[in-house]
């Protein structure tokens, strides 16, 4: 099927899909499961939904807000509000699995898929980690491949209403595939790195991955 024939939204991403195919990079894309191990070991079920950070939780206005992508980048940027959410827009339906073992399934997300960013900054072919900093200091890692799944999304609405500011709003990252810590509230700033470099949990014993199949609990699991 020619790219025309395509709607709009899947052309950009059959472009991206094409282009990295090509690189042989990013090729597990979504990560499907069966519904029997859509539950990972350890993990149990909960319908609400808990809060966990280092306590700090920053006020900021989406007037003042910035996202900074830097790094190893051909493209870097700052975004403000208006021209983050200019970038295509996205629902996506994940679960939440937290290494203090509480899962949360079936949550909707709308926000910008990590693709479409990735489509815009255009990582160089050095980058193999993306470093993550928020506004109340956190910091986390993720190997790009990881962040560049397909499920992946910068979220600014929870359940069709904006991300409160308790679960990181206005904006937080989702990767829905890796325990939630991965997952930075309140993000500033995505920074493309070659080399691996622990973020806050990380440098205190938490995995350098984080996979919840494979209990990548601890950094010696
Ligand atoms: N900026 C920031 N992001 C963060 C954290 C944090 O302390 N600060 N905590 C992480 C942890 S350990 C978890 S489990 C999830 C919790 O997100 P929630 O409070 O929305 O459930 O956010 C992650 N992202
Ligand atoms: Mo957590």
């Amino acid at each position: 099927m020619a790219d025309d024939e395509l709607p709009r939204d899947e052309t950009k991403l059959t472009t991206t899909k094409r282009k990295w195919a090509a690189e042989g990079r990013f090729l597990t894309g979504h990560i499907a499961r069966s519904s029997e191990d859509r539950l990972p070991p350890g993990q149990h079920l909960v319908k609400n939904w808990p809060v966990l950070d280092l306590g700090q939780q920053p006020v900021i206005d989406t007037s003042s807000w910035k996202l900074e992508v830097s790094g190893e980048v051909e493209t870097g940027a700052t975004f403000n509000w208006q021209s983050f959410n200019a970038l295509p827009q996205r629902k996506i339906v994940s679960d939440i699995h937290c290494v203090t073992t509480w899962s949360r399934y079936d949550n909707e997300w709308l926000g910008v898929a990590t693709r479409d960013l990735l489509d815009f900054v255009i990582p160089k072919s050095v980058a193999h980690y993306v470093v993550l900093t928020s506004y109340d200091g956190y910091t986390t890692n993720v190997p790009l491949a990881d962040f560049a799944v397909e499920n992946a999304l910068l979220a600014h609405s929870w359940q069709g209403l904006p991300l409160t500011r308790d679960h990181g709003g206005p904006l937080r990252l989702v990767i829905p595939h890796l325990y939630f810590w991965k997952s930075a509230k309140w993000i500033h700033r995505i920074d493309f790195r070659t080399q691996d470099e622990a973020g806050f949990w990380e440098r205190n014993g938490y995995h350098m991955r984080g996979d919840p199949w494979g209990e990548q609990r601890y950094s010696d699991d």
